[in-house]
Formats: C-alpha cells, structure tokens, sequence
C-alpha cells in the first residue's frame, strides 16, 4: 500500500530560493530544476507543492497481497471516511482499473497522474499492476504512471519498470538499521520462507537500497516516504534523509503514524502515539538540510481519486460507470488544452519570479496580482518573526473556500523571506452546508467540532477563508487566532504577505512589531 514519501533534489521549500528581499516572491521549489527534469514533475501533485493546488492524482486498487507486515498496517478495515493507506473499498481487475481510469480522467481533465499503491504491495501483485500499466499506456499515454512499493521486490522489477514507462516510483524506507526495523516490521515472505525479527529487517533493508540505485541509475524519480514512529525511528530519519539523497532519491516525504486502536494494527492496539504537528515539521526541517521534502502530502487511500486532500471515489464505483458514459478520444484533447492552460499560467508565474528576482520589472513586467503583492510587502526587517497562518481552501491555489466547509487547512510560515507551506491540519467539519453545524448525526455538537478544529489550528495566529460566521469568529478570536475573511478568491501567497504586511504596519503604529504579531492582529 501506499505509504507515501518522496525522495530528491529540488531545492526545498525552505530554502527560500527566489525570495527577493520581501514576503512576497514566495520560493519556487523547482526552480533549480532543469527543464527536463522540471517538465517530468510540474504536472504531478505530488512531485511538486505547486502542482498539487491544480493537477489531480487516482489510485486502482489492483494490488490485494502484501509481502510483509508492518507494525502500523491493517488492510482489514474500511470505512469511507477514512483517508488512510491500505483502505479500499472495491478491489478491480486490471480492466476494470483502466475502465474507471478512463472515465475519471474524462470527467476530470486536470487528473494527470495514476498511480497504484495498494491496497497491498503493488511489487507482490506484479502481474495486476503491469497488465494494468500496459492496458492504460495503451490506451491513455497522456496519463503518468505512478506506483509506491515497500521495495521488497523492487530490484527484481527495476527493469520492468522502465520498460513501461513508469517514471515516478515512491519507496517506503523507515529505517537503515536492522535492530529499529525489527520494531517496524514483525515479519517479510521471502524465498516463499516467513522471515522474522532482524534478519527479515535486513533483507528489507538491503532490498530498498539497492532498489532505489537501480531505478536512479535508470533515470527514474524516486520519492521516499518514511512513517515518523516516535521513540522507534524519529531520531534515525535524519540518518535515512541523508543516505537516500546520497543514492539520488528526488524527494523525500516523511509521514506521522496514523495508529488508532479502531484501525487494528498493531501500534493502534498498543497505543503507539503518533507525534504531534510540531515534531512532524520540526523532523522535516532538520531533514531539509539534506534532502528535498514533501509536505503536501495527504497520506491518501489506496483508491483514492481526485486533488490531494479531496476524495471523488464514491463518483467512480463499478455500477456508476456505464452512466458515465466514456468517450475518450474527444476527452484527450480538452485534457490536454486544461494541462497545457495550467502549465502556461504557472511558467509565467514562474517567469515573473525569475524577474523580481534579477529587477527587471521597471521593464513594466508586472500584472495587477504582482503590484498588489509588491505594495504589501513590508520592508525587510532582521527583527521581523515568522508567524504562522492557516488557510481554507478547495484547491486552484486560493482562498475560496468557507471556515465551516473545510476538513483542512493549509498552514504556512510567513516572514519578511516569503510564504512558504509547511503542512495541512485536519479537522472535522464544523458546517454540513444543510443549515445544521457539528455532525449531529455523530453526536459530536458543533460546539465540540469547533474546539477541535481550534486545537488543530494550534500555533496558527491567523486563518484566511472565504467566509465564516459569527460564533466561530468570536470563539476563535478569544483562543488568539485571528479570522480573516477579506481575501476571498484571491491567491494564498499573495493574500498572505499582504496580512503579513498588514500586522507589521498594524504593530507598529500601536507601537509594537511583528515581534508581537497577536497584538498586531489585533490591531490590524
Ligand atoms: Fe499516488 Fe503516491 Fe504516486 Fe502520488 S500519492 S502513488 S506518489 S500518485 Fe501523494 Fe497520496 Fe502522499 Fe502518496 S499525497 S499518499 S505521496
Ligand atoms: Fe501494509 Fe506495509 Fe504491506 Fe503497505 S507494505 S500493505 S503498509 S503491510
């Protein structure tokens, strides 16, 4: 199954390239890449942070069987609900798989990506998931391939990989050492033998490694992911980040625990924590030294289908197909005029950096979305503070959606460097739409749902959303987070810098910095 993660060596968010003095020119991660190499990911959501406010990925769950254990894996459960690895709800044939393919990226044009991650291990189903490669590329070759192993089979497939053309292959690496993977995964299959303890963990190990230097000798983008497990593997992921970059990784993308007793897996039953919001990002900054990373990832289901953070599945089951009635020839050339208009606004954007970033806008290179930004930008300060903002959002990189409908937000650090988005938060939703706040049906009281989101949001001095009403107004003001509905529809980096901006002029005429942002949104 799919336990995400992404390996490399674009530039990572935080290192702020392309800022150009003010918050503002937020950093474009792939903007050391050269055009090959960027060509190959800037339409992949989750190669590239920016890709994933626009483009779409699906999952076909072809891959029942797995050749391991791992000590946070229960493939038993579903519940529709539940964004996880490993969950499905309706397992297919390879033809099936490519039937649904078909019909979701004729509905939705800007899908540009399937990928198979479970709900076991893709590797250990080998045949399902090439005949369900070799049907699609046939019939589909504008769409990605994309598949994420436990790298236990991976050498012996390596070659077969490129043969097909998959070209993005995401490896789950917990861990180097033998003794901490013991901790992670009772038991391997290998050489039709069950293995245990250490040496199982050593075989699986040894099987990773040498898997992600073939594929990177043959060009292939690797993306590892890592399950942070505190107390077992967190202090080790940094050892990990540096050994993977070394062996040409692309990107890495280090993962919290999802561990409830309810799920059944081992950690959920022993009541293994998973670490909080602040160590994941905290992990991941000391990672970036090193290595590229994701953060945008949305740990989905096996089946999974639409933007990241989004679940179109149940649009999609077997018996809604025929309805749909799929006519993909026609659809592929609308598919390609929505990609080619997305791409052709984000190299402008692109470009536009590029030019703030070397002076060149006297040359009158500016759209009315940069003079607002620039005008907001405050004046660099080595007092300034990063402060942290969240934001509801449906996807297209803007604010638009309402505090009540979302089910997560988007949180970035934004300073005098620029804006830069460091994870998402879950949370309930606190407004079904129908006139009735709080899942009553649960029994959860909107009242509960908002305190929660609160707790979620925890750090977050601000929230932008398109809309919110009263009572989560006052109740988030009076837990110090300041709600802002003024930015509907407008772009998340540029909205942030200019709240930024706003607080630090707000601060300082009530005599006070952004070193006090919670009295500077106040005032502002
Ligand atoms: Fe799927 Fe994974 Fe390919 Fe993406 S997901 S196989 S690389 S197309 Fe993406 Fe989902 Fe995270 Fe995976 S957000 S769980 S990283
Ligand atoms: Fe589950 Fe691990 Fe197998 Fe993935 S590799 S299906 S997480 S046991």
């Amino acid at each position: 199954m799919d336990l995400p993660v992404l390996s490399h060596v674009a530039p990572t968010a935080s290192s702020g390239g392309g800022a150009a003095g003010g918050c503002g020119t937020a950093p474009d991660a792939l903007a050391h890449l050269p055009d090959h190499i960027r060509a190959r990911v800037q339409d992949h959501p989750c190669y590239s942070e920016k890709a994933h406010h626009y483009f779409a990925r699906m999952h076909v769950a072809v891959a029942p069987a797995c050749n391991i254990q791992c000590n946070y894996c229960n493939r038993k459960y579903d519940c529709t609900n539940e964004s996880r690895p490993g969950v499905v709800s309706e397992l297919l044939t390879p033809e099936q798989a490519v039937r649904k393919a078909l019909a979701v990226a004729a509905s939705i044009p800007q899908m540009t990506v399937l990928g198979i991650a479970g709900p076991g291990d893709p590797l250990a189903n080998p045949e399902r998931t090439f005949e369900t490669f070799r049907q699609l590329s046939a019939k589909a070759p504008d769409i990605k391939l994309c598949v994420s192993t436990n790298g236990l089979n991976l050498p012996h497939y390596a070659d077969e990989i490129t043969r097909h053309n998959i070209d993005h292959v995401t490896i789950t690496i917990n861990c180097l050492d033998p003794k901490i993977g013991a901790k992670i995964y009772p038991w391997i299959f290998w050489n039709n033998r069950r293995i245990r303890g250490e040496a199982a963990a050593a075989i699986l190990i040894r099987q990773q490694q040498k898997g992600l230097e073939m594929l990177t000798a043959r060009g292939v983008l690797v993306k590892v992911n890592s399950v942070l497990i505190p107390g077992v593997n967190d202090e080790h992921l940094k050892e990990v980040s540096k050994v993977v970059k070394a062996r040409g990784a692309f990107l890495h993308n280090v993962m919290p625990l999802i561990a409830e007793a309810e799920h059944g897996s081992y950690y959920g039953i022993m009541a293994q924590r998973s670490p909080t919001a602040a160590e994941l990002q905290a992990l991941q900054d000391e990672c970036a030294g090193d290595m590229a990373m994701m953060r945008h990832c949305r740990q989905c289901r096996a089946d999974a289908v639409g933007m990241l953070g989004e679940d179109r599945g149940a649009e999609f089951t077997l018996d809604k197909l025929d309805a749909l009635n799929v006519d993909y020839e026609s659809a592929m050339s609308r598919r390609k005029e929505v990609r080619s208009a997305i791409i052709e606004q984000l190299e402008s954007k692109r470009e536009m950096r590029g030019l703030l970033a070397t002076n060149e806008l006297a040359n009158g290179i500016r759209d009315s979305e940069e003079s607002a930004r620039l005008s907001s930008m405050p004046t660099p300060s080595s007092r300034s503070r990063s402060i942290l903002m969240a934001v509801a959002s449906t996807g297209h990189n803007l604010i638009n959606q309402h505090f009540g409908h979302a089910r997560e937000f988007l949180v970035y650090e934004v300073s005098n460097a620029g804006a830069r988005f460091i994870g998402h938060r879950k949370t309930d939703l606190y407004c079904s739409g129908n006139g009735q706040c709080g899942d009553e049906d649960g029994g959860v009281s909107a009242e509960t749902t908002l305190e929660r989101t609160i707790a979620a949001l925890e750090g977050c001095e601000v929230v932008l959303c398109s809309k919110i009403g009263y009572e989560p107004w006052s109740r988030l003001e009076q837990a110090g987070i300041q709600p802002n509905g003024e930015h509907a529809m407008e772009e998340i980096e540029a909205a942030l810098c200019s709240v930024y901006g706003e607080m630090e002029v707000a601060g300082k005429r009530a005599g006070k910095s952004a070193d006090n942002p919670a009295s500077a949104a106040k005032a502002a």
